[in-house]
Order: structure tokens, then sequence, then C-alpha cells
């Protein structure tokens, strides 16, 4: 079994509800096991800012899916929640199901790329990671806690207690 940290993010179409009903399908996944899940929080957008303010969230699952398979499942789930694959880069989204680490494994290939390329920066994605995993060390031997001291909160809140 392999630990999987996942982010969820949306900005449309009731994204507490779609955060929720996306934590729900990798609950009922015959694959998945979900572990834990953070609180939902608001944050502010990063790219365009003419677009509504996002939920984010990360869980955390057990899975022996290879990554290919489980980005399979990920996208599977966008699918089924509305996500239309036409969007501008960093532009609004129903449901964004991103893999942000697989174990330790360091993945490149045309279809993914893990640890996620942006997690080191983005305060949406560390600190729901942090209230799940705080002694959480990524693969090229970073501590999570130490990243967090170089990332702004930038108006993050939880929305919803977990
Ligand atoms: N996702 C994006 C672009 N911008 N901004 C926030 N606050 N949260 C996100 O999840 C997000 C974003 C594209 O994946
Ligand atoms: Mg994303
Ligand atoms: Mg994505």
């Amino acid at each position: 079994m392999i630990t999987v940290y996942l982010a969820i993010g949306s900005n449309l179409s009731n994204p507490v509800e779609q955060a929720q009903q996306a934590i729900q399908a990798l609950r009922q996944h015959p694959h998945i096991d979900l572990l834990a899940c953070s609180s939902l929080y608001s944050s502010t957008p990063m790219g365009p800012q003419d677009q509504p303010d996002y939920i984010n969230a990360v869980a955390k699952v057990q899975t022996q899916l290879s990554p290919l398979a489980l980005l399979d499942c990920t996208q599977a789930i966008e699918q089924n929640q509305g996500r239309e694959r036409k969007e501008e880069r960093w532009g609004p989204r129903s449901l964004d199901l991103d893999i942000l680490l697989y174990g330790n494994e360091i993945i490149d290939n045309e279809r993914l790329t893990v640890p996620h390329y942006g997690m080191k920066v983005r305060e949406f994605v560390l600190y729901p990671l942090h209230e799940i995993a705080p002694q959480l060390q990524l693969p090229d031997g970073t501590e999570l806690a130490t990243l967090l001291h170089h990332v702004d909160r930038n108006g993050l809140t939880i929305w919803q207690a977990q």
C-alpha cells in the first residue's frame, strides 16, 4: 500500500459541495482508502484574479493503484463532477484533484509530475497538508513545517472545520 496526498480545489458550481462530493467519491472508491481529510479552506485565487475564491482541502489516502491508474481515477471523479477541460491556465474549475505526493516517489512523465510542481509555494496546499500531516517530509528531505515558515497564508481561512 502506498500513502498518497491529494489536493482538492474548486471555485465553480458550489465549491463546498464539490469538495464534499469529491471526498465522498474517494471514500467510496473500491481501490482507495481514505485515511484523513483536512478542513475545507477558503483561498484567494492564484492566477487570474477575475475568478471566484476557491475552496481547498487535502486528503490522505492509501492505495495499491499505480500512479497513472490513480490519475485515471482522480480524472474520472473530476469528469463526474462536471470538469470541462477547455479552461485557461489557472482559470476557474468545478473540481481539481491533484496528486501531490505518491509515497516518496519522484515521477515525471507527460501525464504526471509528482511531487506536484507547485506544492512547495502554494499556501492552499501547504496549510491543509500540515493540518493532517504536521511531521511530513517531502521526498527531497524538506520538512513541510519549514516550508510553511516561508509561505504567507495570503487570506487562507478555515471555511468548514473537519
Ligand atoms: N488552482 C488552480 C489555480 N488557482 N487558486 C487557489 N486559491 N486554489 C486552487 O486550488 C487553485 C488556484 C489551478 O489548479
Ligand atoms: Mg491544480
Ligand atoms: Mg489539476
